[in-house]
């Protein structure tokens, strides 16, 4: 294996995201739009591409029709070739009866389920993503590093705080960085080494595993990495110390989506040695009104603004009428905030009308949180696609 290994990557993009309530209901989460004018998949897929790896799978279950009309043929991504990789959306299908089921119940159920397209591929390793995340990622460096240390499997990590540990697989890595223990979303742990559900396998051993020993296990985090382990594969830590959310809760949602609006954002969307792309569709540039006034925020094409906007986050085509107030909210496609409205603390769907008067987000929810029990909820209001919000009421 060369210094640089030839890589097949597999976006994993087909979980349901229950948390993520109504926003979630009718797309798959790699679908949600997220910085206004992306959605969440457009990261890995940019990420794959700025990293010089054009062979992409992107595995799809859950409410995938967003997702395929986003992704299409990948032309925004480059990724349209008829030569050598290009990029491949894999869906479930029917199998012969006894050899797979038709609903893939976990990741590795997923991959295993496509697994004659990874032996097809022939690449040396397998990179194994999520569709999921919010992050700027080279992934080179984690290849190398994969080949350097001779490891079997590669799992990118960072610190995360003591409390968030139940959501994520904790690692134990000895100095050299090999791995020495592994515990999925585990109720407390001494260590703040976090999964990010990025992997590196080669191909030979995740072929040979999934049809093998592995052949029953439905999981990368509960199942097959602390398998892997018990049986003496080499498995590694790469650290990784750029910006990385997941952000399957409302309110993480919520936060990558307004850390943007800091001076000097930690996920920069303006860096042009690594370009996020994204299918836009042809769009009027942003109008305001004279009276329109805006603050920290960020809007897409086709926006008109003839209220006020305040540190909000704004979709293609929203429209704000005059003396409509929208603030610290995130308002996806051709919503339409009417005359009067106030829209505050909500993330609002595509295709909303919020009737003139109507008060979105009204009052203060101060429910404790249990998965952070020191803070209490910020009341963020969701808002589902297509709704009426009748003229002057209150929610
Ligand atoms: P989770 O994020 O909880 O933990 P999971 O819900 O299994 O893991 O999803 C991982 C990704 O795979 C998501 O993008 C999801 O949409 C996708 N996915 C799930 N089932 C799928 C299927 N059948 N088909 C296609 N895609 C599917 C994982 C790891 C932890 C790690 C965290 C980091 O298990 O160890 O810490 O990710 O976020
Ligand atoms: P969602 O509610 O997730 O936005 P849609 O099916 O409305 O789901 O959109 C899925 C994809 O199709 C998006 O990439 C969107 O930009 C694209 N799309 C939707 N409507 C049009 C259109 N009229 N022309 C071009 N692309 C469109």
């Amino acid at each position: 294996m060369a210094t640089f290994p030839s890589t097949l990557a597999m976006i994993l993009a087909g979980g349901a995201s229950p948390a993520l309530s109504v926003l979630t209901a009718l797309r798959s989460e790699a679908a949600l739009p997220f910085g206004g004018k992306y959605r969440i998949i457009d990261f890995p897929l940019s990420n794959c591409v700025n990293s010089d790896i054009y062979n992409v799978a992107v595995l799809t279950q859950y409410q995938p029709r967003s997702l395929n009309e986003h992704i299409g043929i990948g032309r925004p991504w480059d990724l349209d070739r008829t030569t050598t990789g290009g990029l491949r959306l894999l869906q479930p299908y029917q199998a012969r009866p006894g050899e797979n089921t038709a609903w893939q119940e976990g990741t590795a159920d997923a991959v295993r389920f496509h697994l004659d397209v990874v032996r097809e591929q022939n690449t040396d390793v397998v990179l194994i993503l999520a569709g999921d995340h919010i992050y700027k990622m080279d992934y080179r460096p984690m290849l190398r590093y994969h080949v350097e240390q001779r490891a079997d499997v590669t799992i990118a990590v960072r610190s995360v705080n003591p409390y968030e540990v139940r959501r994520y697989g904790m690692v134990t890595a000895d100095p050299d960085g090999r791995v020495t223990y592994f515990e999925e979303k585990p109720r407390r742990t001494r260590s703040t080494l976090a999964s990010m559900g990025i992997y590196v396998f080669n191909r030979q051993l995740l072929i040979e595993w999934l049809s093998g020993p592995g052949k029953t296990q439905r999981d990368f985090g509960r199942e097959v990495i602390p398998t892997m382990l018990e049986a003496g594969k080499r498995l590694y830590a790469y650290p990784f110390l750029g910006y990385w959310a997941d952000v399957g809760t409302v309110q993480a949602y919520w936060e990558a989506n307004t850390a943007l609006l800091a001076e000097t954002p930690a996920l920069d969307l303006y860096d042009p040695e690594w370009v996020i792309h994204t299918k836009s569709e042809e769009r009027p540039p942003v109008f305001f009104s004279p009276e329109a006034q805006v603050e920290t925020s960020l809007l897409s094409d086709g926006a008109q603004v003839f209220g006020r906007v305040v540190r909000s986050v704004l979709s293609p085509g929203v429209y704000v009428a005059p003396g409509a107030e929208v603030r610290d909210s995130i308002i996806f496609t051709d919503t339409v905030i009417e005359s009067g409205a106030v829209v505050d603390r909500a993330i609002v769907d595509k295709n909303v009308v919020i009737g003139a008067g109507a008060h979105v987000g009204f009052g203060e929810d101060n429910t404790p949180n249990h998965e952070q029990p020191t803070v209490l909820n910020t009341g963020i209001t969701l808002v589902g696609k297509g709704a009426q919000i009748p003229p002057e009421v209150v929610i």
